[in-house]
């Protein structure tokens, strides 16, 4: 049986015995050595693969704790504005708990798949006129009134879920790397980070990158123009460092091309600020989401397929 994360970590989280534990399996994703792009980068890389949560991204982690709060604490809905990966796991977790889930989205700008997901789980999904930050305020001021849950990152018990993710790590590496590299979006797993390596007692940088053009990123996921956790990320001591979204693509299609792992763009903002030399030594990127989140950018920048008869000769011809 697959262990939740809140099992593994209890001891770490804000659960107590009267915590009903929503699982899906979270968590204890692999972590891959990446021995071709270690080469290339002239580092020694480690892939913390997130997309192998169970609604494909590392929301999973901070979700479980916080729905299984939500419910502690006799919740009966719970909402989230979203970029799309904070929305499916927060329909599936709800799903999972009994629990009506509404996910506002930015109109037109989150990822077909992802929406397809989260309203596979049954969530009222409404798409809002206006931009991630909008829709993240108009959601803060209806859990305010006291019928909904928030359960965007501004719950601490998403970071305080979030967190695990940096023990799993320096356990299996048997201490802590020379640096962390993640992407930066809002900034929720910056925090996250920053809280767990304050925790174990470590100095450990982290690299936090975020896209160029926040606004218009072809990373969907972390197309946040407004971090709500700026305040935090300056105060933890983590790196900012900027990619342009052409880095961004080259980093991408490389972990698929040269490692195996498909990710979705903004998972290879790590991966693109140690490119350009902003980390050494041990260096674990967190890929943040699984690539079939965002199937479109996929097929854009993915190789063409090939069209043949099906004539063994010819398709000799057309694999070369
Ligand atoms: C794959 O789902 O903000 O800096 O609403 O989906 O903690 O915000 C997603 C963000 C990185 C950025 N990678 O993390 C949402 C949302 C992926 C993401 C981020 C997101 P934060």
């Amino acid at each position: 049986m697959s262990l939740a994360l809140i099992e593994r970590y209890r001891s770490l989280l804000p659960v107590g015995d009267a915590t009903p534990v929503v699982s899906l399996g979270e968590g204890s994703t692999p972590l891959l050595p990446a021995p071709r792009l270690s080469e290339r980068h002239g580092v020694e890389l480690w892939l913390k693969w997130e997309g192998a949560n169970p609604t494909g991204s590392y929301k999973d982690r901070g979700m479980t704790v916080a729905v299984s709060k939500a419910v502690e604490e006799g919740a009966e809905a719970v909402i989230c504005a979203s970029t799309g990966n904070t929305a499916a796991s927060a329909a599936a977790y709800a799903a999972r708990a009994g629990l009506r889930a509404v996910v506002l989205v930015p109109e037109g700008a989150v990822a077909a798949a992802k929406l397809a997901q989260t309203r596979m789980l049954g969530a009222r999904v409404l798409e809002v006129r206006g931009s991630f930050d909008e829709a993240l305020g108009a959601a803060r001021v209806l859990a305010e009134r006291g019928t909904h849950v928030l359960v965007n990152s501004l719950n601490p018990y998403r970071v305080a879920g979030q967190k695990t993710a940096v023990h799993e790590i320096v356990e299996e590496l048997g201490g802590a790397p020379d640096a962390f590299a993640i992407p930066y979006g809002g900034g929720g797993n910056t925090t996250a980070y920053a809280a767990a390596l304050a925790e174990l007692g470590l100095d450990t940088p982290i690299v936090s990158v975020e896209a160029a053009d926040r606004a218009r990123t072809l990373a969907s996921a972390i197309r946040i123009a407004e971090p709500v956790h700026a305040p935090k990320v300056a105060s933890s001591g983590a790196r900012v460092v900027t990619v342009s979204d052409e880095e961004i693509v080259a980093a991408w299609r490389s972990l698929a091309e040269l490692e195996g792992v498909f990710c979705e763009p903004s998972s290879a903002a790590g991966l693109a600020a140690v490119a350009r030399g902003a980390a050494v030594g041990r260096v674990v990127v967190t890929l943040t989401g699984h690539g079939l989140k965002d199937v479109v950018a996929a097929d854009r920048h993915a190789p063409p397929v090939g069209t043949v008869d099906p004539d063994p000769d010819a398709i000799a011809e057309a694999a070369r």
